[in-house]
């Protein structure tokens, strides 16, 4: 079993990325079943095999303890830390070879606060893995990449889990751009560069370009891999990234 949390910023897709790769895995012959672990979700397109709302809705906890919006999604995470190894049962039991697990909309409440490195710690199998999600959208300007890019490492170091980063909706960007946002992951120096002559203030600028030199000293930050989460390009390069960690751990436990 190989679990893999969809980790990102709200609306960077994580939901909709939760949806499409669960169907390119089922289209491809995998045995796959997914586990909301949103308590706030209004509407998610798939049929979640564990819903965490059954067990914890934080519309409920709103009405109940008269919480707003945040307070309740935190009152609900902080519950369902405490009910995880009963939640991790369920999982183990649905014996699928991957598990998607989609994540808070909103992950400042969930990934850095304690308890939600606390939950996932206790949810994580043998094999799991973060697939962190950055909306492409976010990531065209120089400062807003670097920013993007600072957000996956504090993901990482919080969850300590090998981590892939996506970068979703590259359909909504055109060729010219998207080439030049790749290029930034390959060469520092071409990031800085546009950083110097990018429109943004000069103390943004210099902030970003100090960042960059921390995150190459760091030198762990894997470059993302485009996709979209709504034409499903890309789903098969980020499936490879994945089936290699997962049989990386070991040399005798293989997927199929
Ligand atoms: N064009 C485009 N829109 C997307 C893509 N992925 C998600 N969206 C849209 O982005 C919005 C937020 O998506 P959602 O999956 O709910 O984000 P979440 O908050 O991270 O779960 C929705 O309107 C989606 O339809 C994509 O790859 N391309
Ligand atoms: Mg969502």
């Amino acid at each position: 079993m190989f679990t893999v949390f969809i980790v990102g910023t709200a609306g960077s897709g994580k939901t909709t990325l939760v949806n499409s790769f669960a169907e390119w895995l089922e289209d491809n012959q995998y045995d796959v079943a997914i586990v909301n672990l949103d308590p706030a979700a209004e509407y998610v397109p798939y049929i979640p095999d564990i819903d965490i709302r059954d067990i914890v809705s934080a519309r409920e906890l709103m009405r109940k303890y008269k919480l707003g919006p945040n307070g309740s999604v935190i009152a609900a995470i902080d519950m369902l830390a405490v009910r995880a190894q009963e939640i991790k049962n369920q999982i183990m039991d649905l014996g699928a070879n991957y598990v998607l697990i989609d994540t808070p909309g909103q992950m400042e409440l969930f990934a850095f606060r304690s308890v939600g490195s606390v939950l996932i710690s206790r949810l994580r199998m043998d094999r799991s893995a973060v697939v962190f999600v950055i909306d492409a959208t976010q990531a065209q300007t120089p400062s807003g990449y670097v920013a993007s890019m600072l957000l996956a490492l504090s993901t990482q170091f919080r969850f300590n889990l090998p981590q892939v980063n996506v970068l979703n909706k590259v359909d909504l960007l055109d060729k010219t751009t998207l080439d030049q946002i790749l290029e930034w992951g390959e060469e520092t120096d071409l990031l800085r560069e546009a950083l110097l002559s990018s429109e943004t203030n000069k103390l943004e600028s210099d902030l970003s370009i100090r960042i960059t030199d921390v995150l190459s000293a760091v030198g762990t930050v894997p470059k993302p891999i485009p996709i979209s989460a709504k034409t499903g390009e890309g789903l098969d390069a980020l499936y490879r990234v994945l089936h290699n960690i997962y049989i990386g751990g070991s040399d005798y436990d293989y997927l199929e």
